[in-house]
Parts: structure tokens; C-alpha cells; sequence
């Protein structure tokens, strides 16, 4: 029997295991709606096509699953591209369907007409127009396999309304043939024993991890690792949660907003051990300082990402999991012994630069620090939580005094800094865990970024908790300008700003507010007691600054320390 184009679109999600797709219907893609009620599968109606990508990119994150979304043509697929972006810079597997105008039109300036495959080229892994519907259902399957394997990305398909509107026999291809794209999965073990004859003589080592330890989920593999070589871990942002924060291993983030003793480990380190990480510039700063005495191993799936910014001694392409699987196999064979010893002085220099410039800030009993903000949602969320953040000063302060132990519950975007992310991406995680407490760590600029997406949440009867760190400033451009440009504070006051409380309240969600320290906690406790959408709305001391940081372009060692 023939299927229209529109029905073999939900036959492959289908086949996919796809049950949400986050979508916003149009002309280009009223078709595919009007085939929607006939399938299983949840459709949520985002208030604005950013966050539906961004939703679809929460959703990857937490669940490690591919995120989709549906958007029409034109304006439709131009609004998806900052979270395709977004995306893109994290390696997140989302498949991005756009309607396109019928075939016949393509270049005709019709109607909600734009070539969405040039503008998204360059952020996306792969992208699709569909001309012919013989093709349809490969490609789907393609794009959900090039999405998922390999370094994972952001994936488009456009599909013209004439090929969603023909007819044919429908046949999910069961192999994909795509020749010339091998990613490599299998780490050379030629490469793995060099890496391990140079941890065997390092005196100084240290585990330098990235989102790939997420994206591949070895945290238990890097936490064997570094109890195995006595060593100590750092994570970048996208790595927080792949090792765990209590552990006594632990240095904390390193890079622009990391910690004093993560930035002199690496600084002084003999191996550098590079695992899922890209040594983007927030990590590296000034290239030529970047580990200077040290050695580098380097584990990544992508080729392209090995010395690309960093000189690397001993490159290892494959999957994480796999390379660390290999070389734990290596050192259970050849045990280094007296490793307890040998790693004394270091661990004891770094305990010294722990004790020396902690990470900490100044508390005080009349306003809210925002750091404390973000203590008290650990300490009452038992850590548990799932957060996710916006860009700023809100997001290093989550990543700085939110202690995350468990991979997927830290999702921020972190390569591209997108504002307005956060929130939807609470949405996605929390319609994939309806059951988990979900925590969107925002600023009150980022928050009016995406703020449509209450309704989204109301709608759907979703819990998601939005902590609101009130400093009435875009407060880290607000900081760039007190420390670099002279306090000349241009275009960071946003006094002017809605009433969140009452904004939550007109959506139909709960708004709650603190002014005073002695108010955050019962603040927090009645909004992690309600099961409806809350906004938390915590007036913070304006002038905070997030501490240690890093000039750009300077020296990890140049740090700033209040
Ligand atoms: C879409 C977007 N526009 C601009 C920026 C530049 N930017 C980075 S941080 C920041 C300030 C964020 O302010 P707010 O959300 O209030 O958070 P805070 O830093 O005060 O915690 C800005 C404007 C960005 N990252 N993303």
C-alpha cells in the first residue's frame, strides 16, 4: 500500500523510538499536522520555534536520546537556527524537520521561502532537502543515525509540501550506506600502551575531562581511572557531573571561571590527560601558556578536534568509553606500584592551593548573595536535581556551588553561551523525567529571552522550577565593563523589567519572591512543594561578581581571585 510523505514521516519516528516532538505548525507543514492525531506520539506546541530546538536539545541532553522538532518554512526554520547553533557547538543529537515550499517553487522568492540548508550549513552535522519522496524515508533514517553516531550534532531535514503531499510504498531501510563517513570507535591500543608509558613516568598528573565523557557515558570508567592513577580530575562545563564533585580527587571546573587550584593543576601538570575535551579558549586562554611543562594525551571520537587548538603528544581517536575501557585493561596487566607515594607531594601541593584560595565568597545577613542562592538549591534539592541554566554570571555561579555528581543533570549551553536556553531546555527535561525535580538556574536578563515558553510549561502541567538570580544588571557584561572598561556601564542596567511574580501569575504558574536571606530557603521549600510551574524571583545583591576569573586572552595563572 501507498503512504503519503506525511505518513511515512511518522512511520520513521516510529522506527526511531521517537514519542515527543516539539513543534509550531505553519502552511509548509500542515499536512504532516493533519496526519499527527493519527499517531502515538506526544506533540508540544512551543510558543516560539527557538524553543522548540532548544527544547528537543534539553530532551537529548537528560535522556542521552535524539531530540526532535517540527517548524515550518521560512520564518519558521530561521528561528530554530540559534538552538540548532547551540546544538552544534555542544555536539547534541537533535534531527530538525522544516517545511520547505513544493519543489516546483524552490528559488522563486514564494512565499515563506528561505534556503534553510545554506543558513544552517555551517551548524549543523549534516542537513537534507528532500526532492523526491523515494528518498524520504532514507534520509529520516540517515539523519537520525549521523545525529546519534560518531561526535553527535544537530541534524536538518527540509521537506518541500509536494514531497510530504506524494505517494509511495514505504520501506525503512534497514542499513545505513553512507560511504565516507566511518566514525571511529575502536581506540588503537598501539597508541593506548604509548599512553600508558607516559603515565607511567608522570610525577604530576591530571584528567582534564569534557562533555565526550558525557556524550559517551564513562563517568564510572573516568572515576576508575583516577582512583587507578591516584590522579586528580577537572572538568570543563560540559564535563560537570562525569566526575563526582565530592570526591577528594576532585579539582573543580577549570578555565576562565574555574577554580584557583583546577587552573594551577593544569599550569603545572607533566601529563595532561585530555578526555572528550575540545581545549576551546574559556579553558585554554593564552595558548602558549596552556600546560607549558606538560605532555598531552589526547582521547577524542572526532579527528578533526586533535590538535586543532593544542599541540598533542599522543593522540587517541576513538569512543571514550572505549579508550578508557583499553587502558584501565592495560594498567589491571601492568600495575604501577607505589602509586600512594609518588603522588604525595603533588596531591599535597594541590590540597595547599585548595586551603589557599578556596572557592568562596562574602556572606552576608542583609541581601542576598546569589551564590548562596544556588547552595541553598544543592542542599535542599539533595543534589538531586536535574538544572539547567542560562548564560552569565547565573551560569558559573550553577556550575561553581551547584556540586554535580551524576552525569545529565547539568544542561547549559556551554560552546555557543546562548541565552534564553536554559528554560526551554527545562521543558524537555522535564516532559522526558516528568517524575524529577527540574531547576532552570536563570538571570533576569536571560530569562526574557525565552519567557513565551511559560505557557508551554503551564500548558503541559510541568513542574519545572525557575530560580531567578535578580541582580537587575546583564550582570557579567555589567562585571566585563567594571573590571575592563572603566565601571562605564553601557546598556547592562535593566531596571526596567517585568513584575516575574506577577508575569508567573498571569501565565497561571506560582510566583514567589525573596528579598532577604532569611527568606531563600522557605522560598525554596514552597516552590519544590508545589507541583505546578514556579518562578522564583530572588532580589540579589547587584554588584556580585563571579570569582576566580581569568582575563580573556590571559594566562590561566592570571586569575582574578575577588
Ligand atoms: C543571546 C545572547 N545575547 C547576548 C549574549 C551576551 N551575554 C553574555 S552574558 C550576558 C548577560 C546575561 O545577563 P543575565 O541573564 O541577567 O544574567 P547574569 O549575568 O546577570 O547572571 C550577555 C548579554 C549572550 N550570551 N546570548
Amino acid at each position: 500500500m501507498k503512504l503519503t510523505g506525511a505518513q511515512i514521516f511518522f512511520e520513521c519516528l516510529k522506527a526511531e523510538g521517537v514519542d515527543t516532538i516539539f513543534g509550531f505548525p505553519g502552511g509548509a507543514v500542515i499536512d504532516i499536522y493533519d496526519e499527527m492525531p493519527k499517531h502515538d506520539i506526544r506533540h508540544v506546541l512551543v510558543r516560539h520555534e527557538q524553543g522548540a530546538a532548544h527544547m528537543a536539545d534539553g530532551y537529548a541532553r537528560a535522556t542521552g536520546r535524539v531530540g526532535v522538532c517540527l517548524v515550518t518554512s521560512g520564518p519558521g526554520a530561521t528561528n530554530t537556527v540559534t538552538g540548532i547553533a547551540t546544538a552544534y557547538m555542544d555536539s547534541i543529537p537533535i534531527v530538525i524537520f522544516t517545511g520547505q515550499v513544493p519543489t516546483s517553487l524552490i528559488g522563486n522568492d514564494a512565499f515563506q521561502e528561505v534556503d534553510i540548508i545554506g543558513i544552517s550549513r555551517p551548524c549543523t552535522k549534516h542537513n537534507y532537502l528532500v526532492k523526491d519522496i523515494a528518498d524520504l524515508a532514507r534520509i529520516i533514517r540517515e539523519a537520525f543515525y549521523l545525529a546519534r553516531s560518531g561526535r553527535p550534532g544537530p541534524v536538518l531535514v527540509d521537506l518541500p509540501k509536494d514531497v510530504i503531499n506524494a505517494k509511495t510504498e514505504f520501506k525503512y531501510p534497514k542499513k545505513v550506506s553512507l560511504p565516507g563517513y566511518r566514525p571511529t570507535y575502536e581506540a588503537h591500543l598501539g597508541q593506548i600502551k604509548r599512553a600508558y608509558a607516559a603515565i607511567a613516568k608522570a610525577k604530576k598528573p591530571v584528567i582534564y575531562a569534557g562533555g565526550g565523557v558525557i556524550a559517551s557515558s564513562c563517568a564510572r570508567e573516568l572515576k576508575r581511572l583516577a582512583e587507578t592513577l591516584r590522579c586528580p580530575v577537572t572538568t570543563t562545563l560540559m564535563g560537570l557531573g562525569g566526575f563526582p564533585a565530592p570526591h577528594d580527587l576532585w579539582l573543580g571546573m577549570l578555565g576562565m571561571h574555574g577554580t584557583f587550584r583546577a587552573n594551577m593543576a593544569v599550569a603545572n601538570t607533566d601529563l595532561l590527560i585530555a578526555i572528550g575535551a575540545r581545549f576551546d579558549d574559556r579553558v585554554t586562554g593564552k595558548l602558549d601558556e596552556f600546560a607549558p611543562r606538560a605532555k598531552i594525551i589526547h582521547i577524542d571520537i572526532d579527528p578533526t578536534s586533535i590538535s586543532k587548538n593544542v599541540r598533542v603528544d599522543i593522540p587517541i581517536v576513538g569512543d571514550c568509553k572505549d579508550a578508557l575501557r583499553k587502558l584501565l585493561h592495560v594498567l589491571d596487566e601492568n600495575r604501577l606500584e607505589g602509586l600512594d607515594a609518588t603522588r604525595k607531594p603533588w596531591l599535597e601541593q594541590i590540597q595547599k592551593w585548595k586551603e589557599t584560595y578556596p572557592l568562596a565568597y562574602e556572606q552576608s545577613d542583609h541581601e542576598i548573595k546569589p551564590q548562596y542562592v544556588v547552595e541553598k538549591l544543592y542542599e535542599l534539592s539533595e543534589g538531586k536535581a536535574i538544572i539547567t541554566t542560562e548564560v552569565g554570571q547565573n551560569q558559573m555561579w550553577a556550575a561553581q556551588y551547584y556540586h554535580f555528581s551524576e552525569p545529565r543533570t547539568l544542561l547549559t549551553s556551554g560552546g555557543l553561551g546562548t541565552m534564553g536556553y536554559g528554560f526551554p531546555a527545562a521543558i524537555g527535561a522535564q516532559i522526558a523525567f516528568p517524575d524529577r525535580l527540574v531547576i532552570d538556574i536563570a538571570g533576569d536578563g536571560s530569562i526574557q529571552m525565552c519567557i513565551q515558553e511559560l505557557i508551554t510549561a503551564v500548558e503541559n502541567n510541568l513542574p519545572v522550577k525557575v530560580a531567578i538570580l535578580n541582580n537587575q544588571y546583564l550582570g557579567m557584561v555589567r562585571q566585563w565593563q567594571e573590571l575592563f572598561y572603566n565601571k562605564h556601564y553601557c546598556g547592562t542596567c535593566i531596571k526596567a523589567a517585568p513584575d516575574f511574580v506577577k508575569l508567573a501569575e498571569a501565565y497561571g504558574a506560582l510566583g514567589l519572591r525573596a528579598t532577604k536571606p532569611s527568606e531563600v530557603e522557605a522560598v525554596i521549600r514552597e516552590a519544590f512543594a508545589t507541583p505546578k510551574t514556579v518562578f522564583m524571583d530572588f532580589v540579589v545583591n547587584p554588584e556580585e561578581g563571579v570569582y576566580p576569573m581569568v582575563p580573556a586572552g590571559k594566562a590561566m595563572t592570571e586569575m582574578l581571585l575577588v
